[in-house]
């Protein structure tokens, strides 16, 4: 840890509507894949922390759930969890994609949740999509509607402008111990990471409500000797139907997922990975308080 006498440290949560780019930024300020990234919309479904140091401030990131008008139980949940984090963080970011054409309406709720008194960020990313003069105008639409601190214009895919953002922070987040160990990324224990790593496979490779109908975890965790790890998963369907796309034909498309993350955990880790996916079906997962209580989500919402 830096030396000086004064240490800084403080949470910065990122909120914005779902597809915006937030895991993506995580990950890159981070520099590892702590949060699961998808072109999908509401792929976050929990509160993720990404930690990292920068000068003498350690910045604890929030990675939230898209914020969107909610219906099921679920989505109520994540919704929650996202606008609660920026009454427990000390910075905002409030990030928007600037290639979305209901751009306005959709962060209409998100503007009206914005802290009246804490510093927040207007954040516009994907700029590598668009011309510097709509930019400019959008800016300005955004800053008619909340008196942002500060603004930055990023991409985040491709890890323009986030130097800036980590010169900010360590500049407005309070004075204070660090919380976490120097190298430490995340709070994510590996098993919740792993299964987040399967089910941003599925929401690759898979359509419709499939995704949205599922749920991984991790059941069965076991390192040999000679460093290699044997990890099981249950994937979790709501009906008969799924767990047939899921499963694919004779088995190709499990295979494929299990390919896929497979690789990722091995990169993650730094080890060979064996890794088994079962998939079950169980029709009200979703309505279960141990989901919730298992996700650090809250079911009342
Ligand atoms: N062109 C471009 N695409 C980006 C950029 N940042 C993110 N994306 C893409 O946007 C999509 C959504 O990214 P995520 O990071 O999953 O978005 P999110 O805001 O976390 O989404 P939810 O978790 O669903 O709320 C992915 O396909 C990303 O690759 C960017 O700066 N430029
Ligand atoms: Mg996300």
């Amino acid at each position: 840890m830096a030396d000086q006498q004064e240490t800084r440290c403080g949470f910065a949560s990122i909120i914005g509507a779902p597809n915006a780019g937030k895991s993506t930024l995580v990950n890159a300020l981070v520099g590892g894949k702590v949060s699961i990234v998808s072109s999908k919309v509401q792929t976050t479904r929990t509160r993720v922390l990404g930690i990292l140091p920068h000068e003498n401030a350690q910045i604890i990131l929030i990675d939230t759930p898209g914020v969107f008008q909610p219906k099921k139980t679920l989505e109520k949940a994540m919704v929650g969890a996202a606008l609660d984090a920026v009454k427990e963080s000390d910075v905002t970011m409030h990030m928007v994609d600037v290639t979305d054409r209901n751009l306005l309406d959709k962060n209409k709720m998100i503007i009206s949740s914005l802290p009246k008194n804490k510093p927040c960020y207007l954040i516009l990313n994907k700029v590598d999509k668009i011309a510097k003069e709509k930019l400019l105008e959008l800016s300005a639409s955004l800053h008619q509607q909340y008196d942002y601190a500060r603004t930055f214009m990023i991409s985040a895919l491709k890890k323009k402008g986030l130097t800036e953002i980590l010169k900010a922070l360590a500049e407005d987040l309070p004075a204070g111990d660090w919380m976490y160990d120097e190298d430490q990324m995340t709070t994510m224990p590996m098993r919740m990471l792993a299964a987040e790593i399967t089910r941003e496979k599925i929401f690759n490779q898979l359509y419709q409500e499939v995704p949205y109908s599922i749920m991984v975890e991790t059941e069965e965790w076991e390192n040999f000797d000679n460093g290699d790890v044997k990890i099981s998963q249950i994937v979790t369907v709501q009906k008969a139907s799924q767990k047939g796309v899921i499963l694919g034909k004779g088995g190709s498309r499990i295979r494929q997922i299990g390919q896929e993350s497979r690789a990722d955990l091995e990169d993650i880790m730094g080890c060979k990975v064996h890794l088994k996916l079962f998939v079950r079906v169980q029709e009200n997962w979703q309505e279960r308080p141990e989901t919730y209580q298992a996700m650090g989500l809250d079911m009342s919402q």
